[in-house]
């Protein structure tokens, strides 16, 4: 008897481990294309292109590779809608009973799964250099779950920039070098770009179709959609870029949207890179003195410590982490989100950005975007599911630690040892934005004011009592505590004035 062997749109990898347990002869892949899935958030038309075209190449590959592989697309007459009711479709057609899955990404999706009438062997996902039994038994008794050292016991378990039992160079974490300010210009002209392909350019039509009203451009498209083509854009960067990607990690610039950085998470996130041989290039670039320690050290840390951390932060919390609002706060998501319409140019530049490529890069997404909402009080599940919908490598179990815990302070400091919040001023230090805006940085107060200088303050306020105990933000409390009563009001004032244009 046949069994069904289910593969997501984020499982697109060969060594996937429901493909590993199944037998090729005779058990029957499941591909589906399904409207529960483009729809449970409004997805950017490009994430469900690039979805749905990586999916589309990868069963051919299968299919060449001697997989007999039943495929659904969204528009096929019969497609059952959803996950589940493909899984169950394709049981009748077969008299299969059983399925065999890699457990996917997201709460939502594994409880499907595990409601259906049919007998069910979840796989884990073994696409990850650690795993949850490792992660859990590191976090067991410790106070706080800091990802600095989970890092290093993944530099030890993967031996990556290790000479023996010590970091190459000395240092951990080269991380004080990484935060030059945005240079004048950049000596790289973006990551590669790839023409659509008719494969790719017969999904354009559908997507622009059914889902071209959604947040965002489709065109141009010109991800990478299958293995090979992500393997070149990684090379592609490895050679251009990766030396100068540590100096120049947390810069932000109105005329480049990429600077040097790597737009792999879009092809690690659905498995056409995986997260090892991604490291190893870049470390050979590092060996072969190519790219220097800090540019290396900052990538693989990315990699192998801010990524495989919050996969572990999402699994361990529990599918209700979406929902954890700490700070309580409460305020819809200001409408310019959608819109990139505000007088703010940095949020103007990085949600226009946002909207045309599906791409903003780590500080734009923490200090500009997530930065304003917290310091604003948006309701952080509004937030969740903004970050969910506009980027092209939003999956869930990567997406909700970095916005929930991370950029919101959502989950109380599960992951942050404080909120990443920021007046103007850094904005101002790692940017070009503020010289082309309309507020003005340098003023605290008054007409002109930048509108992080007032929110910046009236958060620390009206947190205080959360905040004001902990040592890492003494010195913060400190300058506020000496500033006098008179300055205090009108800041606090100004402030209310800003967010009550706002909207609720
Ligand atoms: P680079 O800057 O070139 O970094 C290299 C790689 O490191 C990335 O490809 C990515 O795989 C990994 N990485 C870096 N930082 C993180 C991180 N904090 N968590 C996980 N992986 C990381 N990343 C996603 O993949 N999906 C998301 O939905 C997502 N949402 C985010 C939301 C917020 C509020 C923040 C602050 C960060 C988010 N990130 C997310 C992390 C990071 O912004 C992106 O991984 C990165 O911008 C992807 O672009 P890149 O490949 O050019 O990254
Ligand atoms: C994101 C996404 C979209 C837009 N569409 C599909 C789809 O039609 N079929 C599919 O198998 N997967 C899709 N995905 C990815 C899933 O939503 C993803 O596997 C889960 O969110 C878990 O990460
Ligand atoms: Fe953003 Fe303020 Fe700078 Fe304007 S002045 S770009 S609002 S930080």
């Amino acid at each position: 008897m046949s069994r069904l062997v289910l593969v997501l749109g984020d499982q697109l990898s060969e060594g996937l481990s429901a493909l590993a347990a199944a037998e090729k002869g005779s058990d029957v892949v499941v591909m589906a294309e399904v409207s529960e899935e483009a729809t449970y958030v409004q997805h950017h038309p490009k994430k469900i292109a690039f979805i749905f075209s990586a999916m589309r190449k990868f069963a051919a590959r299968l299919r060449d590779d001697g997989w007999d592989v039943r495929y659904t697309r969204l528009d096929d007459a019969e497609n059952a809608g959803s996950i589940h009711g493909e899984l169950l479709r394709r049981a009748e057609e077969t008299g299969a009973f059983e399925v065999i899955a890699t457990q996917p990404g997201e709460w939502r999706l594994i409880e499907a799964l595990e409601d259906m009438p049919l007998r069910l062997t979840m796989k884990p996902d073994t696409r990850f250099v650690s795993t949850q039994d490792e992660f859990d038994t590191w976090a067991e008794g410790r106070k706080a779950l800091r990802m600095e050292y989970f890092y290093r016991d993944m530099r030890r378990k993967t031996g990556l920039l290790m000479d023996g039992d010590d970091p190459v160079g000395g240092q951990w974490n080269y991380d004080a070098e990484n935060r030059k300010p945005a240079p004048d210009d950049i000596a790289f002209s973006g990551p590669m770009q790839f023409t659509p392909d008719e494969t790719v350019q017969e999904v354009l039509d559908l997507v622009e179709a059914r889902f071209g009203n959604s947040f965002g451009s489709l065109r141009p498209f010109w991800f990478a959609t299958d293995q090979a083509q992500a393997r070149r854009a990684l090379s592609h960067f490895i050679t251009y870029a990766l030396p100068r990607f540590g100096d120049f990690q947390d810069a932000m610039m109105n005329d480049n949207r990429f600077l040097y950085h790597a737009l792999v998470s879009p092809y690690m996130n659905v498995g056409l890179l995986d997260p090892m041989e991604v490291c190893r290039a870049a470390e050979d670039a590092y060996t072969d003195g190519h790219a220097p320690l800090n540019a290396v050290e900052g990538f693989i840390r990315q990699i192998i410590g801010w990524r495989e951390y919050v996969r572990r932060i999402y699994f361990r919390e529990g599918p209700d982490y979406t929902r954890r609002n700490a700070l309580d706060h409460q305020r819809r998501l200001p409408d310019f989100y959608w819109t990139g319409e505000t007088d703010m140019n940095c949020l103007s530049k990085a949600i226009t950005q946002t909207a045309d490529e599906a791409y903003a890069h780590h500080i734009q997404r923490l200090m500009v975007t997530g930065n304003f909402a917290l310091l604003a009080g948006v309701d952080p599940h509004e937030v969740h599911e903004w970050y969910l919908r506009v980027y092209i490598d939003a999956f869930e179990w990567v997406e909700a630690p970095n916005v929930v815990g991370m950029s919101q302070f959502a989950d109380g400091g599960i992951i942050a040892s404080k909120p990443y919040v920021s007046s103007g001023s850094y904005i101002n230090r790692m940017s070009d934005y503020c010289k082309s805006c309309r507020y003005r940085v340098q003023d605290k107060t008054g007409k002109d004011a930048c509108p992080f200088n007032l929110l910046y303050w009236h958060f620390l306020d009206r947190h205080s009592e959360t905040f004001a105990g902990n040592p890492r933000m003494n010195q913060i409390y400190a300058n506020w505590r000496r500033m006098d009563d008179g300055r205090k009001q009108t800041i606090l004032s100004e402030a209310e004035a800003f967010l009550e244009t706002l909207g609720a």
